[in-house]
């Protein structure tokens, strides 16, 4: 578990700038790479666990930087169900101009079991104004929710897919969105039961896991679960709670997976904004009572009847 004050002791090599009150910091004056020294590796992570998401400008790495970064950090893995990007190993690229903006409140891939530590994201081709990224703090969320709210999360579990209903959420979304949603993000489909709290492995902190895959709560019905979602998400995405980032070409962000969710803010019509991503392995959360997330559901779909 992490020790608060060696984290300050690591921390204190950065140039560190927290942005809002309760998540959010700049780095200044470090160059991403795979060579940094562990000194500064173990400040990155330290920084990470207490600010959330870090951000660091001008690194204007390309695929290879990234993902020898990515390698000196952890274990990267790739997307589970969607393509590396081209000419990359593990490399997620997401591209408006396929559809993919991610303007919903989430953490990355909580419908596998041990979904990613932390994400690593660079800008590569932006619009000229909008397309900012926001991020949640879900620790600061989970102390917020009044004691009798807070009882009942830390008791509660809930089903989280990547099989979920694209259009319901996205009525905007072209034919050729919604069926790269069927036909390649949920061409496996996966149904995991994480505790609504988790204890976070570093830091000791009670985290939310909530955020868009979630699809209900065990033991509540679907009408039930929409309402108390609603209800516990909104702790989550409280202006108070969040930072946002107004990207610049070649700017990194690092977040903290297991205690952040995100959304991209799909503000700029059909101009181009292209990121990449990387993400690091991460474990299967451990709730309060120490009972673990499983994943029951991992299949590959069946086939639509083709219309004729
Ligand atoms: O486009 C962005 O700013 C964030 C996209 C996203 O959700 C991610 O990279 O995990
Ligand atoms: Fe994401």
């Amino acid at each position: 578990m992490g020790d608060p004050s060696q984290d300050r002791a690591a921390e204190s090599g950065l140039d560190l700038h927290p942005l809002a009150g309760r998540i959010g910091a700049e780095i200044r004056g470090l160059r991403l790479s795979g060579d940094l020294d562990p000194a500064t590796l173990a400040g990155l992570r330290a920084a990470l666990h207490r600010h959330k998401v870090v951000f660091l400008r001008d690194q204007r790495l390309d695929d290879a930087g990234q993902e020898a970064f990515a390698r000196a950090l952890g274990d990267p893995v790739a997307h589970p169900t969607q393509p590396v990007a081209g000419g990359a190993d593990f490399l997620l690229e997401l591209d408006s101009a396929r559809g993919q903006r991610a303007n919903s409140w989430h953490t990355d891939v909580t419908f596998v079991d041990a979904y990613p530590q932390a994400s690593i994201l660079r800008a590569v081709v932006l619009p000229e104004f909008g397309g900012d990224t926001i991020w949640a703090n879900t620790a600061t969320a989970y102390l917020d929710l009044p004691a009798p709210l807070r009882s009942l999360a830390d008791q509660l579990w809930a089903l989280h897919s990547n099989d979920y209903d694209y259009a319901a959420s996205h009525p905007e979304a072209t034919a050729e969105r919604l069926r790269y949603h069927r036909e390649v993000f949920a061409s496996t489909l996966y149904e995991t039961e994480h505790p609504v709290v988790r204890v976070h492995p570093a830091t000791g902190e009670r985290t939310l896991v909530l955020g868009h895959f979630v699809r209900r709560f065990l033991g509540l019905s679907a009408n039930e679960s929409a309402q108390l979602f609603t209800a516990l998400q909104a702790y989550v995405t409280r202006p108070e709670n969040t930072v946002r980032w107004r990207w610049r070409v070649g700017d990194v962000a690092i977040w903290d997976n297991r205690a952040t969710q995100h959304y991209a803010v799909n503000d700029y019509g059909d101009q181009r904004r292209v990121v990449r991503r990387a993400t690091i392995a991460g474990d299967v959360p451990v709730a309060i009572d120490g009972r673990r997330s499983v994943t029951r559901v991992k299949a590959a779909r069946e086939a639509e009847p083709v219309a004729a």
